[in-house]
Order: structure tokens, then C-alpha cells, then sequence
């Protein structure tokens, strides 16, 4: 366990290649799509969910929605060892009792990045946000708490599990073109989980009252 900065914790190789079948099924009912941002560009990773809520853009804005707008259905259940590896992670880094409720999906082709930006549009910073890294490696850049920040680079591995809580948990981030090549796992591609928690607490609070 490598802590990166305040609230971050790198777990090297800690998730391992039989999360791939239940990725596979994933995608069998929720394919890949390239999303549009709401400036109209389309993303150059793809994208699905897993679990009661996913993360959509379109010309409209990004959400989290409980369907696919695809198809109009629940996004595919989150797989249970989904969570369990998320669950372990988190409590590892500090974070007893996490229980996400939206898993997002990226897969990196040769050439995709991500900019930088934050993950802002869930309703409770105080819950971490577990980060899953297979296939093919990637740069990742780690900034500050404004987009001019410089950034750290930090090369993610398949296997690789980070845990971005407490105070890293609004720092921007982004990922850097992926190199070709091949793995033996997801061959071409880089896939990458982040397992969050979306739902708005105090809506779930107020109906549970
Ligand atoms: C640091 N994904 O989906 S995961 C994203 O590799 C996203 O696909 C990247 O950024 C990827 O939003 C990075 C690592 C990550 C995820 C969330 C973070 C790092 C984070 C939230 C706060 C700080
Ligand atoms: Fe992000």
C-alpha cells in the first residue's frame, strides 16, 4: 500500500483477472458508447455502467442516470465481487463501510485520454472513489485543486487499485493518450473501473424517514 498524497493509496496489483467475465456480461447488455460532452465533442474513451446509477454526458449536461439512455433499462446489477474489491480497498485506506452505487466503465483505445478535470457530480465528497486499472498501462497526471495545478504522473498497471478519499477527493486528474499495444487480458485496450457512490444522501435520508 503506497500512500500518493493525503487521501490517496495506491494498492499495486491488488485486483486481479476474474473480473473480466463479469466486465464481458456488462458490456453484452450495456455496450460501449462514445458520449458526447455538453460542448458537443465526442469522447474519445468509451464508455457504460454497471450498478443502480451511472454517469452519462450528452449536449444536455453530465448526470448520473439510472437507466442507459440507450435502451431506456437499468443499467446491468453490480456484480458482487464488484463491490466486495471496493469495499476491501476502501476499508484498507481508511474507509470502513464503503457501498457504491454507480460503477463507470472506461475503455482506453490507442490514442484516448482523458482531460483534466474533478468528479463533482456525486451528492457526498466525504465517500472515496475506488479506481480499478486492467489491460493496458497508463499515465495518469494527479493535479491539485485547480485545472493550472501542476500535475504529478503516475503509471497506473494492470491490476492496480487506487483509493481517492479525504482530502484528494476533489483534486483534478486526467489521463494521458494510451500508447498501443496488447495485453493478454483485454487485448487493445485499457479498462478502467471507478466505483462511486452517486445517490443524493439526503434524498435517501428523507425517504427513509
Ligand atoms: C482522483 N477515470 O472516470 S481513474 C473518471 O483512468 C476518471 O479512467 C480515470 O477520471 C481513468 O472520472 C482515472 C482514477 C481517479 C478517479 C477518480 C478520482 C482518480 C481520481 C477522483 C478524485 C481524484
Ligand atoms: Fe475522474
Amino acid at each position: 500500500m503506497i500512500e500518493l498524497a493525503p487521501g490517496a493509496v495506491l494498492l499495486p496489483n491488488f485486483a486481479a483477472d476474474d473480473l473480466w467475465p463479469a466486465i464481458q456480461q456488462i458490456t453484452a447488455a450495456a455496450p460501449f458508447r462514445h458520449m458526447l460532452t455538453p460542448g458537443g465533442f465526442k469522447m474519445s474513451v468509451a464508455m457504460t455502467n454497471c450498478g443502480p446509477l451511472g454517469w452519462v454526458t450528452d449536449r444536455s449536461g453530465y448526470r448520473y442516470s439510472p437507466t442507459d439512455p440507450q435502451t431506456g433499462s437499468p443499467w446491468p446489477a453490480m456484480p458482487p465481487e464488484f463491490l466486495a474489491l471496493a469495499a476491501r480497498a476502501a476499508h484498507l485506506a481508511g474507509f470502513p463501510g464503503f457501498t457504491p452505487d454507480a460503477c463507470l466503465i472506461n475503455r482506453y483505445e490507442p490514442g484516448a485520454k482523458m482531460s483534466l478535470h474533478q468528479d463533482n457530480d456525486e451528492h457526498d465528497f466525504s465517500q472515496p472513489i475506488v479506481s480499478v486499472s486492467l489491460g493496458l498501462p497508463a499515465i495518469f497526471l494527479f493535479g491539485g485543486f485547480e485545472r493550472s495545478d501542476k500535475a504529478a504522473r503516475i503509471k497506473l498497471h494492470h491490476g492496480d487499485v487506487v483509493v481517492w478519499g479525504g482530502p484528494a477527493r476533489l483534486r483534478y486528474h486526467g489521463v494521458l493518450p494510451i500508447k498501443p499495444g496488447e495485453h493478454p487480458l483485454t487485448g487493445p485496450y485499457r479498462i478502467n473501473l471507478t466505483l462511486r457512490t452517486a445517490g443524493d444522501v439526503t434524498m435517501e435520508t428523507v425517504r427513509r424517514l
